[in-house]
């Protein structure tokens, strides 16, 4: 899948199997017109962090893998870009805490979402996981939101207590947020409205802080939630450490 001509060795290997990620899934239909603007915002935001998780990042990681582990039922949202830089790392997690992906894109078109579901049901059975791969057939739909991007099931996002949905746009978050969900949201960009708007959010690119997630599963197991965590405070402290990389940089 990750056949690229750059060498691990190479300093922006990561970010070059990212952009190969995306091209190879805007070749096989999946991904929105927009979805190379929204990854160069999130490049540009990940490179004022200096492509690391930071430390306030991995404490918004460990409250939002507690949060899914205690969930009594978590699902995974799924979006063109999602699926594009990070298929495997959503449904190996899913598999860990076993639960649903849902694909639920907002740039919704019959199109796009028969070529987002091959994609992820060909990775799940080339990683052998038993991972329910809901959005072929949705009979709900997202309150507060018009349209074609409202739609989804009823066992999956609609009936959810608990969702990660990683690359939001900020009128569903907030959609999700006054449904009454723990929303848990992964954006580089610490000032966008989905950033702001959700209960746990992790800012850090999306691949590596999926895999932060699995390494922690992986290593510890159940994770306990802290209960003194503050998403207002954690958010202000991803901007503060973005302006000192800077600074120092
Ligand atoms: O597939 P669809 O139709 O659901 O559309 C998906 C996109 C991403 C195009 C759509 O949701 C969109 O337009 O999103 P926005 O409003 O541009 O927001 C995307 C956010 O994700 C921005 O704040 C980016 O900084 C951030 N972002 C982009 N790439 C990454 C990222 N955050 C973490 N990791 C990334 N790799």
């Amino acid at each position: 899948m990750d056949d690229i001509a750059a060498d691990p060795s190479h300093p922006r290997y990561a970010s070059l199997l990212m952009r190969h990620r995306l091209e190879v899934a805007a070749k096989k239909g999946m991904l929105a017109a927009s979805a190379m603007i929204a990854h160069g915002r999130g490049e540009a935001f990940d490179y004022l962090l200096g492509e690391r998780t930071t430390a306030s990042a991995q404490r918004a990681i460990r409250q939002a893998l507690a949060s899914l582990q205690s969930a009594k039922k978590p699902v995974l949202s799924i979006n063109g870009n999602v699926a594009a830089l990070a298929c495997d790392e959503m449904l190996r997690l899913a598999d860990a805490l076993s639960c649903a992906v849902e694909v639920n894109i907002f740039y919704r078109t019959p199109e796009r979402m028969k070529a987002i579901l091959a994609h992820m049901n060909e990775r799940k059975t080339v990683l052998g996981v038993d991972v329910p791969v809901l959005g072929h057939a949705p009979d709900a739909q997202i309150p507060g939101l018009k349209g074609p991007r409202a739609a989804c099931h009823s066992d999956g996002i609609l009936e959810s207590d608990t969702i990660l949905v990683p690359l939001e746009d900020g009128d569903r978050c907030q959609a999700l947020v006054a449904m009454g969900k723990e929303v848990i949201v992964i954006d580089l960009n610490p000032l966008s409205r989905s950033a702001q708007q959700a209960t746990i959010t992790i800012v850090d690119e999306l691949s590596r802080a999926l895999n932060s997630m699995l390494t922690l599963v992986e290593v510890e197991g159940e994770i306990e939630a802290d209960p003194d965590y503050d998403h207002e405070a954690v958010l202000g402290e991803g901007l503060s450490e973005m302006l000192n990389t800077m600074k120092d940089s």
